[in-house]
């Protein structure tokens, strides 16, 4: 298993890294003797590793040498409009274009992906997509494992034909389960503690992964950042865009032997193994998890509550309405903070379909899950999440602000496939200075 490699700055100043990438089609052996054109962020497959601090700049100049548009979005990025990256914000072939990303939030695993109106699927499926980690001094400051011992996993699934084609088709025509751009890889660790990033960057498709043991491990952050305390789980499931981290102890192995991670959301017709872990060496192991890893920001008190229905059939869309640049869906204030009520329209899932789950995803803010069907979420949901899934037949309540940053931003299903096809909706977030004159802010879904 590959590890992407951390991206270099070409400059570095007394605020800011600046880093520059192109975008551009290269060959990658995905399966193993086969050569697959794929499209990249600076010739690799995934992107290279951006890793970030809070509160110095990241800027990054993206020069567009394919022969598609693009717009890059760093996903779960607390980050002006202007530089988010927004559908119809566009990098033509030929064009360079600069993103700056301040890094003022908590620690967290977030990725960077293109965003093209109608385009993202096919050029998330075909590579454009890296992890961008953020750390902190807290963060930094815990006993986790660190270094050579912290390892993004990012995993999707692809159809490799034959003749090492990537073809783009339906996700459950896509047997294929990568992971950092590998066919199912196998990775050679030491008998300790490893922090693990996983994260769903399949563009349609949800992963349950599990242990072939059924070995426990702990999960310590989700989209957003760190957890206020360990969460002890055998099964994660994710959703596409969803990040967790966990740690695995591997001590629990003899060295020599091996454990495979499964992805029990596996259709019948695949195989599910996705990784497998070779336990090589003995190692020294200080990290440790703590039993408290953060202090969360308290829960956002809406006074603006919106609904959202999902729907699947005929098509994709959100409140029955298909995606418009030029339509505002939602008019906010800066500094308002918000309930929206989630629905997944379908009432049960049907046989087969792989696509029956929303993935529902914000920009610009994390927002934090009130309940699931009325239910308090557990606590793997309880932190900064940017990303939720929603079942058929679900309704989930998520609490948001919108602080910072005035703009136009987008809200929309993270299965890519629905979002291109229009499950995306605008917000625009206004100035202060727009609120009624009876102070009221314009909190209307239109
Ligand atoms: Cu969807």
């Amino acid at each position: 298993m590959p590890i992407p490699a951390i991206l270099r700055p070409v400059s570095v100043t007394r605020t800011s890294e600046f880093y520059r990438l192109r975008m551009a089609d290269t060959q990658a052996e995905i399966v193993k003797g086969l050569r697959t054109t794929v499209q990249t962020y600076g010739g690799t497959f995934p992107g290279p590793t951006i890793r970030a601090v809070r509160g110095r700049e990241v800027v990054v100049r993206q020069t567009n040498d394919l022969t598609v548009h693009t717009a890059v979005h760093l996903h779960g990025g607390h980050v002006p409009s202007r530089y988010d990256g927004l559908p119809m914000d566009l990098v033509e072939p030929g064009e360079t274009r600069e993103y700056r990303y301040p890094n003022n939030q908590v620690a967290a695993s977030l990725w960077y992906h293109d965003h093209a109106h109608g385009l993202e699927a096919e050029n998330v499926y075909r590579g454009l997509h890296g992890a961008y980690l953020l750390s902190d001094p807290h963060e930094s400051s815990l006993p986790l494992p660190n270094g050579e011992f912290d390892i993004p996993l990012l995993i999707r699934d692809a159809r490799i034909e034959a003749d090492g084609t990537l073809q783009y088709v339906r996700p459950y025509d896509c047997p294929h389960m990568l992971v950092n751009g590998k066919e199912r890889p196998y990775f050679r660790v030491a008998a300790r503690k490893y922090r693990l990033r996983v994260y769903n960057v399949s563009p349609n498709r949800h992963v349950s992964l599990r242990f072939a043991d059924g070995a426990h491990f702990a999960q310590i952050a989700s989209d957003g950042g760190l957890l206020a305390t360990p969460v002890t789980l055998n099964e994660l499931t994710l959703t596409g865009a969803e990040r967790a981290e966990i740690v695995v102890d591997f001590s629990r192995y003899a060295v020599g032997s091996s454990v495979v991670l499964m992805n029990t959301a596996a259709l019948d017709t695949e195989r599910p193994e996705v990784l497998r872990f070779d336990i090589t060496r003995r190692a020294e192991d200080p990290s440790r998890v703590p039993d408290v890893l953060a202090t969360l920001p308290p829960i956002p008190k809406g006074t603006v509550e919106r609904e959202f229905h999902m729907s699947t059939f005929p098509d994709t869309r959100i409140n029955g309405r298909k995606y418009d640049p030029d339509r505002p869906d939602v008019e906010t204030t800066l500094g308002t903070s918000e309930i929206w009520t989630i629905r997944n329209t379908l009432t049960r899932k049907p046989a087969g379909v792989f696509h029956a789950p929303h993935s529902f995803h914000t920009h610009l803010v994390q927002f934090r899950v009130l309940d699931r069907d009325g239910h308090p979420v557990g606590p793997a949901e309880a932190g900064l999440k940017d990303t939720v899934i929603i079942h058929p037949g679900e309704t989930v309540r998520i609490a948001m602000t919108w602080d910072d940053y005035p703009g136009e931003y987008v809200y929309h299903c993270h299965h890519m496939v629905h979002s291109s096809h229009g499950q995306m909706g605008r917000i625009d977030v206004l100035p202060v200075e727009s609120q009624e004159p009876d102070g009221t802010s314009k909190g209307i879904t239109k």
